[in-house]
């Protein structure tokens, strides 16, 4: 009798796990399928990559769920093909997977052109990108200030490319570069910047103001807008890696249009070296912003090595001027910015837009 009993039930417990076993082999065989059907959709779309990235970077603005920072994210749904039957690009992830954290950086081997185009081929005329395999959340022009530094601009290229590729942000690249020989005017070059970067392209939600000879240490600096102004530069080499002082903004920085608009865009009075930056950051903390900053460890910049150039002299009004943002940054700034257009070029690694800003106004003379 027990031995009947122990039999019935052994061939329970056997029926049992022939059934769980089958259940197994179905499940699996599922997940199998779905990740197969993932793959051809994946390879389908990378062979239709050219045609849906161009759609993605000429096309209407992306107008999905705003992240908290009020900045339009990408619509998942506008990427489907034009038949309807591809899946829709997922939205990028937050963090993206594939950063390397810190990394090195030097100026010392030489650097062309060719070998920058070489290593970017992703890279579309004029220096836009944007990622084949995820919806971008925000779409990024980055502005330089530039004139006669073509050697730096090679280094920043070749390291900007790759590290903005990781990050996942479709960007594109202008050089704003000062037409003549008169004073330098960094900022009021920036506000050009902002103006014919959404002239060529009116969908960009953040802006980020770089110099060209700063590169970043670390990809988890990552290259977008926030909630606040951000100052990247926080740690830079020159500065034994530490914040000169708590209000400094030079360097690098990052506005949205929105945040950028609120504060009339940057002056355009400031001729020669220093001050903008201060004058900036006035502004920002005047219209009820704060600057936000990655931690020293991740905003740690490299700063190519170089003299004060010619026509860039340290202002000596800016301290003065400093002084007086409140009352000048309602009539000098976006709203009252004049300049030339002289020449933009779409070239393979980047877009450069000569512009002639005029010079700065002559004083009366003393006595
Ligand atoms: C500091 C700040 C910079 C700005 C400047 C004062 C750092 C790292 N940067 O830069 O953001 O606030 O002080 O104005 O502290 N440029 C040219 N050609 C020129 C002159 C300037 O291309 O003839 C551009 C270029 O992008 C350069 C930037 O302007 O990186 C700033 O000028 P800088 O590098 O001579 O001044 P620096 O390093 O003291
Ligand atoms: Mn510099």
């Amino acid at each position: 009798m027990t031995r009947l009993l122990l039999g019935v039930t052994l061939e329970r417990i056997c029926k049992a796990v022939l059934l769980l076993c089958l259940l197994h082999f179905v499940i699996i065989m599922i997940l199998y399928f779905d990740v197969y059907a993932q793959h051809l959709d994946f390879f389908s779309r990378f062979n239709g990559r050219n045609s849906s990235r161009a759609q993605s970077s000429n096309s209407s603005r992306p107008n999905g769920t705003a992240p908290s920072c009020g900045l339009a994210s990408a619509d998942p749904a506008s990427s489907a093909n034009r038949s309807g039957t591809e899946k829709p690009l997922p939205l990028c992830q937050e963090v993206p997977p594939g950063l390397v954290g810190r990394l090195l950086i030097e100026f010392n081997s030489p650097m062309s052109m060719e070998r920058v185009q070489r290593e970017n081929p992703d890279v579309q005329e004029g220096g836009k990108y944007v990622p084949p395999d995820c919806q971008p959340r925000q779409k990024v022009a980055i502005l330089i200030p530039f004139r006669h530094r073509e050697h730096h601009l090679r280094y920043w290229l070749h390291y900007m490319h790759p590290i903005l590729r990781r990050q996942k942000v479709a960007y594109g690249i202008y050089i704003i570069n000062q037409y003549g020989e008169d004073t330098f005017n960094r900022a009021k070059l920036l506000n050009v910047g902002f103006l014919e970067a959404l002239k060529d392209e009116d969908d960009y939600d953040c802006f980020i103001f770089s110099d060209v000879d700063l590169v970043p240490m670390d990809d988890r600096n990552l290259y977008r807008c926030y909630e606040q102004p951000r100052h990247f530069a926080s740690a830079m080499d020159k500065f034994s890696f530490r914040l000169p002082y708590a209000g400094y903004f030079g360097g690098v920085s990052g506005l949205s249009r929105s945040q950028f608009l609120k504060i009339n865009g940057f002056p355009n009075e400031y001729w020669g070296w220093g001050g903008e930056d201060d004058d900036i950051f006035n502004r920002i903390s005047l219209n009820g912003m704060k600057v936000s900053r990655p931690s020293g460890h991740i905003g740690r910049y490299r700063m190519i090595k170089h003299e004060r150039d010619k026509h860039n002299e340290p202002n000596p009004q800016r301290f003065t001027k400093i002084q007086n943002t409140k009352v000048t940054m309602k009539r000098d700034g976006i709203s009252s910015l004049q300049y030339q257009l002289v020449e933009v070029t779409r070239w393979p690694m980047y877009t450069n837009i000569t512009v002639d800003i005029g010079k700065p106004p002559s004083r009366p003379a003393r006595g």
